[in-house]
């Protein structure tokens, strides 16, 4: 049984994950993130309150120039280990299953923790989610949509760098003829909504539970959509066999 900790050791446990991911200690982070889970602290509050604003701080240390991409990498690892404990919990679902999303990172782009993070809530709301990884080929892309036909697919790009490849992943899709079977999300720390919607996206969201929102949003549009038409659900829609 959890049980509610005294408010200061909450500020230890919170202030203690920030500076042990900073540093890249993922033991320290595993053992603080236990800590924390079993005396009752919420899974979102651990992670929105202490290792998201960790990696944030990790982001302006290199822009400083004053952490390099060894530092960068350590301290991603630090804050996996942490999220491998708290994921189970923020996807607990219980919720209805909605549909699969088709989710990866594009190619030439490594960054999959934000991706992972939006995985993470679209399953805890009822998606099941087919995670290709990352440096995914647009080729790699159409022959999984090919396969689940789902009705969502979203592409992350995390570089300046390698934004274009969302504009090469929409265009593979109409070059195969799935475009119009499956609504694209985009997003990355540097997608934009009016780049979306300069590339052709179906839509753009800033951060995991928008993406929630959105794929939820489009789900019902296409069960309702099915429903008028005397069809069958989004999973089985005209072009997803
Ligand atoms: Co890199 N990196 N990195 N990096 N890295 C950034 C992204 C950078 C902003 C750092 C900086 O300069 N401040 C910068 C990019 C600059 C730019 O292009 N504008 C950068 C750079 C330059 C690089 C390298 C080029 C460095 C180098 O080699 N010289 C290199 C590139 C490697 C490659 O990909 N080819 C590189 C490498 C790495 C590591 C491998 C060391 C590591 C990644 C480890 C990993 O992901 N497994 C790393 C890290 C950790 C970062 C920072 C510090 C953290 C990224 C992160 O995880 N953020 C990052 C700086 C920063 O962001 N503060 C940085 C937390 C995450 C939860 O947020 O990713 O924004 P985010 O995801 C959000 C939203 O964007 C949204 O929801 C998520 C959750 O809220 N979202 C979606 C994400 N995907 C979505 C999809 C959707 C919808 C919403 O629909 C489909």
């Amino acid at each position: 049984m959890s049980h509610p900790v005294s408010t200061s050791r909450e500020e230890e446990i919170r202030h203690g994950l920030f500076e042990h991911t900073l540093a890249g200690h993922a033991p320290e982070v595993k053992a603080l993130t236990e800590e924390g889970i079993a005396h009752g602290m919420d899974p979102v509050d651990l992670l929105f309150g202490a290792l998201m604003p960790a990696l944030e701080e990790v982001g302006r240390r290199f822009e400083r120039g004053e952490y390099f991409v060894p530092e960068m990498l350590v301290s991603a690892k630090a804050m996996q280990a942490g999220m491998v404990l708290l994921r189970p919990l923020l996807a607990r679902a219980g919720a209805r299953p909605l549909g699969t999303v088709v989710m990866l990172t594009v190619r030439g782009d490594l960054h999959d923790i934000g991706k992972n993070l939006c995985n993470i809530m679209l399953e805890g709301s009822g998606f099941t989610v087919v995670d290709l990884g990352t440096n995914v080929s647009a080729e790699a892309m159409v022959s999984a949509v090919r396969q689940h036909r789902p009705p969502v697919v979203g592409f992350s790009a995390f570089l300046t760098t390698t934004m274009p490849m969302l504009k090469a992943n929409l265009d593979a899709l109409a070059r195969e003829g799935l475009r119009d079977t499956v609504k694209v999300m985009v997003g990355g720390a540097p997608v934009t909504q009016e780049y979306a919607e300069k590339i052709g996206a179906d839509g753009y969201a800033p951060d995991a539970n928008a993406t929630v929102r959105l794929a939820r949003r489009w789900v019902a549009e296409l069960d309702h959509d099915a429903g008028r038409a005397g069809e069958a659900p989004a999973a089985a829609m005209p072009g997803r066999e």
